[in-house]
């Protein structure tokens, strides 16, 4: 499947991921708001601004959770052409309540998307609270069970960076009903590269969230401490700098069960040409 964020957002760009000239098994949207917004890809006069930069090994974003509103993702996913492939909603929202007025939307619209995946890891918008990720993903989600007591949901996950971290979230998500799977992970947050006027990417001050290559080692170790960790029944999938069949494999020996594809995405060339050519040359298994 694609990385929410990653040539997501559109209806052009969803057709495209759900064509069945495209092998993704999986679509999943942009992470959603409850109305559209531009986000950082604005500024204040109403100019466009470079929000995304390829960086030597892998990128960086600000995009700010630009996207098209909940009741697009929606409709999108009560109109399209199935193909044989699960539609997944990525909700964001920028509070908790925010979040479960939007999952009220799909949970009051049977059959728009197979699963919902919750965001509580954007990098770019402004902070709320200074808690650990792991006790906003808790109260989060016990509200969010509490509310939907029939909701499945996956979750994106931070890269977390120690054993108490990971430790923490374990117990945090090893508690919860609902939980179908995880990914792992999401941006590493503040990020920064300079160009020769400031830095590659314009809002914020130039920091964003960095992917790619630089992304999959830690990736990976999440992965595998959260294979050991984790309830078996919850899935794992790997997210960060997959561009190549071996880059499955690695995510694969360290116990994932598939994986996400995002910033190679962004590059030039053809989103489905990019997934035919991992699936036509990844074992299954
Ligand atoms: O919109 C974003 O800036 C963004 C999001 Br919601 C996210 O989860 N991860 C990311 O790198 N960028």
């Amino acid at each position: 499947m694609n990385a929410s964020g990653c040539k997501c957002t559109t209806q052009k760009e969803l057709e495209e991921l759900n064509s069945e000239d495209c092998s993704a098994n999986i679509v999943i949207t942009k992470s959603c708001t409850l109305s559209s917004r531009t986000g950082n890809t604005v500024d204040e006069f109403g100019k466009n601004t470079k929000w995304f930069s390829e960086i030597p090994h892998g990128t960086i974003n600000s995009n700010g959770l630009c996207n098209l509103g909940i009741d697009f993702y929606i409709e999108y996913g009560l109109t399209r052409n199935k193909h044989n492939k699960q539609y997944y909603i990525s909700v964001a929202g920028t509070s908790l309540s925010e979040k479960i007025t939007i999952l009220r939307r799909i949970v009051n619209n049977p059959g728009c998307c197979d699963l919902v995946e919750l965001n509580f890891s954007c990098p770019n918008i402004k902070q709320e609270d200074f808690l650990p990720e792991w006790v906003v993903i808790d109260e989060g989600l016990k509200k969010i069970e509490d509310v939907f007591p029939n909701l499945k949901y996956g979750v994106k996950l931070p890269p977390l960076f120690n054993k108490y971290q990971w430790r923490s979230m374990a117990n945090v998500l090893n508690n919860k009903r609902n939980i179908m799977y995880v990914s792992c992970c999401n941006s590493i947050p503040n990020g920064y590269f300079p160009s020769d006027n400031g830095g590659v990417i314009e809002p914020r001050g130039g920091f964003g969230g960095i992917g790619g290559l630089y992304l999959k080692p830690i990736s990976l170790a999440n992965v595998k401490v959260y294979n050991k960790l984790l309830h078996p029944k919850i899935i794992i999938y790997g997210c960060g700098g997959v561009k190549t069949p071996e880059d499955v494999m690695d995510f694969k020996k360290c116990g994932a069960a598939g994986v996400q594809i995002g910033s190679w995405l962004m590059e030039e060339g053809s989103v489905a040409d990019k997934f035919n050519y991992i699936s036509d040359n990844t074992l299954k298994g």
